[in-house]
């Protein structure tokens, strides 16, 4: 066969505090995404070490506002169509539907904006895949609970999940359980609500949190399947294969321990149980998570259906050295000679991505779903108004030539991907407006102005044709 099957799914994919804004309206609760400020101070908020529970005065909020979707879901929701996506892959803010977290019943106000949102993905015919938990945590948990540091979370946690599968019946069948779960080891606040308190053991913290987390999901997939035969649950991850700075034993080594740290948790969702290199390595630490004699049972039970994972760029490991170190989705890793770097000073990597492609496949043996994929640059309008994108679309070009070999050559068994993020929002790991990954610009700037008026870039035009012709015009 040759290219990519004919039910390959084609789309978009966003999360819901980087692009809605409207954090007090309808009747929302605050959650630690909305928390995280832009700026100098950012990093330490994400990462857990700096408190920040409220706003204040002095920081700039960019969830606050975000891109307005909350307000003009009806227009881009149209516009998506208008391109042709078959897939919206969205997230639902926790805090939308249980403002504290841990109320008995849902917000009604919550469950009808999100109703109207699959009512208009469904007249412009895209499918919704819904990430369940895209980073956001409750800041009512944080405070009362510590966050996913606490078991109860997989309550709190579970009834959100039957409100949705239970209410959305109709509408969605793919879920995501957590947004790049395995984010929780580099960034614990956005990821998982946890701030760490003097003299406390972050490792420990970070894999107990893990554990509940896993725990949650397992019983989730279990839920969902109960409700709904139909569903499909996948596990989603930060992917990027780790490769040795050189052929020296001692790199190979290093890379093989970062893979094994960023594949711990699929292994667990996808295989069922924790490896013995995770439990050999936990317990010298003194981190092994405590468990409840259930656990090994519903971890085994209710693996995932589909592996779903996001892939910006290759990271590159020496075992000693002074080499020079290059940024990425969150994780530093050394520098790679061999690489250009996109303006925020990721690796592009294309053909990294059919290697983790085989390797997440060869791993999992499961469907995989590549959720997110893109580059984030400074678009700059022309004297008319347009954005001429040539830079992001030859970096879509290039993997998508990738995902295609993964798929034509190797026999990697894919079922769609949703490229991050179809309009213009707020970046995760900075909080800037100017880093945009979108086929439609918004007028935002970095300093809050603008119109917020939507425009469609000149990638519009070509992701518009991939789609068309199923990815043979690139
Ligand atoms: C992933 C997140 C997304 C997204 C993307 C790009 O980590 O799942 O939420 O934002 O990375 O990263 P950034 O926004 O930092 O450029």
């Amino acid at each position: 066969m040759a290219g990519f099957p004919k039910n390959f799914l084609w789309g978009g994919a966003s999360a819901a505090n980087q692009c809605e804004g409207g954090i007090f309206e309808g009747g929302r609760g605050l959650a630690n995404v909305d928390v995280c400020p832009s700026g100098a101070d950012r990093g330490a908020v994400i990462t857990g070490y700096r408190k920040m529970l409220q706003m204040d005065e002095g920081h700039h909020y960019p969830a606050a506002e975000a891109v307005d979707f909350y307000h003009r879901f009806r227009e881009d929701i149209r516009l998506l169509g208008g391109m042709g996506l078959q897939v919206y892959r969205m997230s639902i803010a926790w805090t939308r539907i249980f403002p504290k977290g841990d109320e008995e019943e849902p917000n009604e106000e919550g469950l009808r904006f999100y109703e109207e949102v699959f009512r208009e993905c469904r007249k412009n015919g895209i499918r919704p895949l819904v990430t369940i938990c895209h980073f956001d945590c409750p800041v009512y948990l944080i405070e009362k609970y510590g966050g996913w540091r606490n078991r109860k979370m997989i309550g709190f946690y579970l009834r959100l999940c039957r409100t949705l599968f239970e209410r959305y019946k109709d509408y969605v069948t793919h879920w995501l359980t957590f947004n790049e779960i395995n984010m929780i080891l580099h960034a614990p606040f956005m990821g998982a609500g946890l701030c760490f308190e003097e003299g406390e053991d972050e490792e420990a913290v970070k894999y107990q949190a893990a554990h509940h987390e896993l725990v949650a999901s397992a019983l989730a997939t279990k839920l969902a399947h109960e409700i709904n035969p139909a569903n499909q649950i996948g596990c989603m991850f930060a992917a990027g294969s780790a490769y040795p700075y050189s052929c020296r034993p001692e790199d190979v080594w290093e890379a093989l321990l970062m893979n094994q740290e960023n594949y711990f948790f699929v292994d667990v969702q996808s295989r069922g149980y924790y490896p013995s290199y995770a439990v050999k390595r936990l317990e010298k630490r003194g981190v092994f998570p405590q468990m409840e004699p259930e656990d090994v049972e519903i971890l085994k039970k209710h693996t995932v259906d589909f592996v779903s994972f996001s892939y910006y760029n290759s990271r590159c490991i020496a075992a000693s050295g002074d080499q020079e170190t290059a940024e990425g989705n969150l994780f530093q890793s050394a520098k790679n000679p061999y690489l250009q770097f996109s303006e925020w000073g990721w690796p592009i990597d294309p053909l990294g991505f059919r290697i983790t492609l085989n390797e997440v496949y060869d791993r999992y043996q499961k469907p995989l779903f590549v959720v997110e994929n893109g580059l984030g640059a400074t678009d700059r309008p022309d004297g008319d108004g347009r954005i001429e994108d040539d830079y992001r679309i030859s970096y879509l070009r290039e993997h998508i030539r990738a995902m295609k070999a993964a798929v034509e050559e190797d026999g990697v068994d894919l079922m769609g991907y949703t490229s991050w993020a179809p309009i213009d929002l707020i970046s995760a790991g900075t909080g800037e407006m100017k880093k945009r990954y979108g086929f439609i610009y918004v007028d935002k700037q970095e300093d809050g102005s603008g119109t917020l008026e939507r425009i469609k870039k000149k990638s519009f035009h070509w992701y518009q044709r991939v789609i068309e012709t199923n990815g043979e015009e690139l």
